[in-house]
């Protein structure tokens, strides 16, 4: 039997998750017939290793995906809302990082532990959103309760790495420091403050409700994705000094009762998920453990002894990873498993 391949390209290859999407591919051993690596007019002439050959980067344009059948997208919201539709025109899927059709109703948002049916819907635009890596890695771990328990509410703080940003911003953290712990002026370029020794409650645009963007995208994609438009949810996206890894508080009231060890034992079985939970030898979920590698990794698992039906924990994992690349090569691989 002939195994299906197919010709995938990669926009934003240059970028800090498009060299992820990169290696996933190669780690996923992903049936690649061809690949094609695109990015802006600034990285013509460079060559990325794929499987060992060194390949071309080219200029995104309207003709680079002819010919291709999978495209993974994260250039910026702007490139993918005007490439998107030029992709899946000339037949090729899009899988989006960006949240520009995110929200989109005819756009399915997919995290393939929670919704992988949604992925059937790729066919009304040809274009499949990738969510949020806050939204990601808290439906991972919200799903098993919500199906278990029904969830009312929840209020979620967010503890971000600069890594989310891209590549410009893994350097200004890296040079502030540096600056910093030379006792010399840290300049400040891509933030509105420095990052380095300080958290700025501030990731992405303010809107007109006091809410940053990256808030509300927490609050609408968990929504779409749980398929659930009654759960109440409020956040807080605080960006901190770290490269790699986004933290967060989650607190969840369940409309049915239940205990701390029953979410513990719940979660320690469902997909994609890694209990680490024992404090009593300083053991709970590390933006750096979680760095490098694919879990959400969730613990502090515990009552919220203020309400009747209320449990805290703390979720960490790899935003670059399971945030964005990961997630976005998983869905590559139901789509070319079931769908084309
Ligand atoms: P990055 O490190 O700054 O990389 C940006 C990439 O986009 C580079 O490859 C860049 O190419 C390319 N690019 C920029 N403008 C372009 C244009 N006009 N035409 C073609 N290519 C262009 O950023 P990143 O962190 O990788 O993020 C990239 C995208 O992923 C953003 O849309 C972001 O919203 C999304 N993202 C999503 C999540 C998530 O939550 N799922 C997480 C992080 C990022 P050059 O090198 O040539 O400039
Ligand atoms: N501004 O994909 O700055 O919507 O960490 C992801 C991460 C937008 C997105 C960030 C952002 C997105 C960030």
């Amino acid at each position: 039997m002939s195994k299906k391949t197919f010709n995938v390209a990669v926009a934003g290859a240059t970028g800090a998750v498009g060299n992820q999407m990169i290696a996933c591919l190669e780690e996923a051993d992903f049936p690649v017939k061809s690949i094609r690596l695109l990015a802006s007019a600034r990285s013509i002439g460079r060559k990325l290793r794929f499987r060992g050959d060194l390949v071309d980067v080219e200029q995104l344009t309207e003709k680079s995906f002819t010919g291709m059948d999978i495209a993974l997208f994260s250039a910026g919201g702007s490139t993918s809302e005007q490439f998107a539709p030029i992709a899946a025109k000339a037949g090729c899927v899009v899988v989006d990082n960006s949240s520009a059709w995110r929200m989109d109703a005819q756009v399915p948002l997919v995290v393939p532990e929670v919704n992988p049916h949604a992925v059937a819907q790729y066919t009304q635009k040809g274009i499949i959103a990738n969510p949020n890596c806050s939204t990601i890695q808290m439906v991972v771990a919200l799903k098993p309760i919500h199906r278990q328990y029904g969830i009312r509410r929840v209020v979620v703080s967010t503890y971000q790495s600069v890594s989310g940003t891209g590549k410009k911003a893994i350097e200004e953290l890296f040079n502030q420091t540096r600056a910093m712990i030379n006792f010399l002026e840290a300049e400040t370029r891509v933030y509105p403050h420095r990052i380095a020794f300080n958290c700025l409650p501030h990731i992405d645009k303010f809107l007109d409700n006091g809410y940053t963007k990256e808030e509300m995208k927490m609050v609408n994609e968990t929504r779409k994705i749980l398929e659930d438009p009654d759960i109440a949810i409020t956040a807080t996206t605080v960006r901190v000094p770290v490269f790699f890894g986004h933290s967060e508080a989650v607190n969840v009231e369940t409309r049915h009762a239940c205990s701390a060890d029953e979410v513990r034992a719940l979660l320690a079985s469902a997909p994609g998920i890694k209990v680490v939970d024992d404090p009593a030898c300083n053991r709970y979920p590390l933006a750096i453990d979680a760095a490098g590698q694919d879990l959400t990794l969730v613990g502090r698992i515990r009552q919220d002894e203020s309400i009747p039906n209320g449990i805290n924990m703390w979720i960490a994992a790899d935003n670059i990873r399971k945030g964005a690349a990961t997630n976005a090569v998983q869905i590559a691989q139901i789509l070319g498993e079931h769908y084309l």
